[in-house]
């Protein structure tokens, strides 16, 4: 349930942070201030008392004029001045008060100054020593904002699945040399492919816990032991993650892999399904009265409460257990699926190996096409393609495919969308390409209205097929532009054009919801390593797990295609690429 109050209260504060930010008359800073803390306290549901009529005047610290613009914001979710504010200064910029030592002035600097505005964008230019050139600022202030801004990071780390997984995979090449161990599985929301991973919960079946415990200990990379028992230990490793360990009998092994997979939503729902029937469900197993009736796999369990195997990246409870219910579980796309990537650089642009060597890669992972997509030339760039640059790369292309029978090498372009939604190279060059992939780079700040409008007009452009890591997020340092996905999604499926599934471990975008918001109206996904180096394709599993969770099936993603299909969708006019709306699924 949102609280209503606390959000009024979070925008008022927005408003100050801004104003703050700006210079702003500090009086008119401290109203604002003084009526969030205002508004927190309340009672009565200030979105109730607005509607009512009932005004907040003379409410302690509250005049005419902000109880206005809280009955505004309380009824509409905002107000004209956060808008207007909003639109003068990027999303992020009151992010920066957050840093420790930044008030608004310095923060204002340090965003004009080196255009940073996340926490870990200042984190970044201390380390590089870039802050110290800042006026104002000195070296002793970039040591102390460094210092502060390290902590507080590390005590909120998540984990990209990239690192999660080198981890992972570390501890149990560790953990299957324990004594006695014998099965050893990652669970938590690594096994649910969840974008970030918090810390690694791992079980190992295991009659001698105690030895298992003893060998992690003695073994792992352990920069601190959070506590350890005769079946469990949680250590932080070194660099790295928490990880949970959990040493379970055979027989519960089913039980203890469902609960610890989660999400803990997933368990609650589940637990009141068992619950009807009679049951009840935890991590030792399931039991009627004191009888064991389930337990050793997680088929065995969920048998029990009648349901399938529900797949772990579906496990969120966004539906997935009706959906078992009624066998109408989605076939989800696999990573053995995909035949082919649209979004692939080379060194012509600013990618680190050759044409060759990206398309030999490719070939060798069992992919039938590849789409070379190097950066348009931009301003900010220094090695982008222009004409006769993407004319040179196309002789190439042409001279590489002739030399292959069961593969080929498109020819495209990652064409940049201008801040108008326009695209920086000619209809001309571009007409002349297999595959046009457009992207945005810059001015992710734009409004809601501006940046949605920005999309859609390159989403129409009849050369465009592809529109790249749609929000434009990278993990802890960019956060999404504003969009307003559904138009977006609805755009490409009526033109026929597909939004990427960038499979970068940082940005993962489109992101899960966006993805089930694909599947729901019908546009197709594009899942693809945005590859700089051959090695880069290895990526493309997070991408698949970010599809799965989206409850994508292969139908849905664009380039499980046979190269004979997807040739066919590039050749068809737009109104014949469209899908239609679906029946719209539970
Ligand atoms: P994370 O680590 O923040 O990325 O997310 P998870 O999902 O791995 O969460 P974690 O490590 O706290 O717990 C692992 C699993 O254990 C979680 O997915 C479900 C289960 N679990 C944890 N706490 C509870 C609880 O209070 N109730 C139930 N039913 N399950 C829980
Ligand atoms: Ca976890
Ligand atoms: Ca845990």
């Amino acid at each position: 349930m949102p609280v209503p109050n606390l959000l009024v209260a979070a925008a008022l504060d927005e408003i100050a942070d801004r104003l703050e930010i700006q210079g702003a008359n500090p009086f008119r800073v401290r109203a604002y201030r003084n009526a969030a803390r205002a508004v927190e306290p309340l009672a009565d549901d200030v979105k109730q008392l607005a509607e009512r009529g009932a005004t907040l005047e003379g409410r302690p610290g509250i005049g005419a004029d902000l109880a206005g613009k809280i009955a505004e914001i309380a009824t509409t979710g905002s107000c004209a001045l956060l808008r207007e504010l909003r639109r003068q200064m990027p999303a992020s910029i009151t992010e920066l008060l957050k840093v420790p030592g930044l008030g608004p002035k310095r923060a204002k600097a340090l965003w004009q100054a080196l255009d940073l505005r996340s926490p870990a964008q200042v984190l970044r230019a201390a380390r590089e020593g870039r802050i110290r050139a800042v006026r104002g600022f000195g070296e002793p202030t970039e040591r102390r904002i460094e210092n502060a801004l390290a902590a507080r990071l590390a005590g909120e780390r998540r984990f990209t699945l990239d690192v999660a997984s080198e981890f992972a995979e570390a501890m149990v090449r560790v953990l299957s040399a324990a004594p006695g161990a014998e099965r050893v599985v990652v669970a938590g929301s690594f096994r649910r492919m969840r974008e970030s991973v918090g810390d690694l919960d791992i079980l190992v079946t295991a009659a001698n816990g105690p030895a298992v415990v003893e060998h992690l200990l003695r073994t792992a990379d352990v920069d601190e032991t959070l506590a350890h028992g005769p079946t469990r230990a949680s250590v932080r490793l070194r660099g790295g993650p928490q990880v949970d360990l959990r040493v379970v009998p055979r027989a519960s092994f089913g039980a203890a892999l469902v609960y610890f997979t989660g999400s803990k939503a997933h368990n609650i729902a589940l637990r009141r399904l068992a619950q009807a029937r009679g049951l009840k469900i935890n991590e030792y197993g399931v039991f009627r009265g004191e009888r064991r009736i389930a337990g050793a796999t997680e088929a065995s369990v969920y048998r029990a409460v009648g349901l399938p195997v529900i797949p772990p990246e579906l496990r969120e409870d966004r539906g997935e257990l009706q959906a078992a219910r009624e066998h109408r579980l989605p076939a989800l796309v696999a990573l053995d699926d995909l035949r082919g990537d649209l979004h692939v650089h080379t060194d012509a642009g600013d990618g680190r190996e050759s044409l060759a060597a990206m398309a030999a890669a490719a070939r060798e992972r069992g992919f039938a096409y590849v789409a070379i997509a190097d950066p348009s030339r931009r301003p900010s760039m220094s090695h982008g393609l222009d004409a006769a640059g993407l004319a040179r790369q196309a002789a190439a292309i042409d001279d590489l495919n002739a030399t292959f029978d069961d593969f080929r090498v498109l020819r495209g372009v990652e064409c940049e969308i201008l801040d108008d939604g326009r695209l920086d190279l000619s209809d001309d060059v571009l007409a002349g390409l297999d595959l046009v992939v457009a992207a945005v780079h810059g001015r992710f700040d734009l409004d809601r209205a501006r940046q949605t409008e920005r999309l859609l007009r390159a989403l129409g452009h009849p050369a465009v097929r592809v529109l790249a890591h749609p929000t434009g997020r990278v993990l802890g340092e960019r956060v999404p532009c504003a969009l307003d996905m559904l138009q977006v999604v609805r755009k490409a499926r009526d033109c026929g054009t597909w939004l990427e599934l960038d499979a970068h471990p940082s940005r993962l975008d489109l992101d899960d919801t966006a993805c089930r918001m694909c599947r729901d109206e019908g546009a197709l996904v594009a899942v693809d390593a945005d590859a700089h180096g051959a090695r880069d394709f290895d990526r493309l599993r997070f991408g698949i797990g970010q599809a799965r969770r989206g409850w994508l099936r292969r139908e849905d993603v664009v380039n499980t295609r046979t190269l004979a299909q997807l040739e066919r969708l590039l050749a068809a006019p737009a109104p014949r690429r469209a899908r239609r709306a679906p029946a719209r699924t539970a």
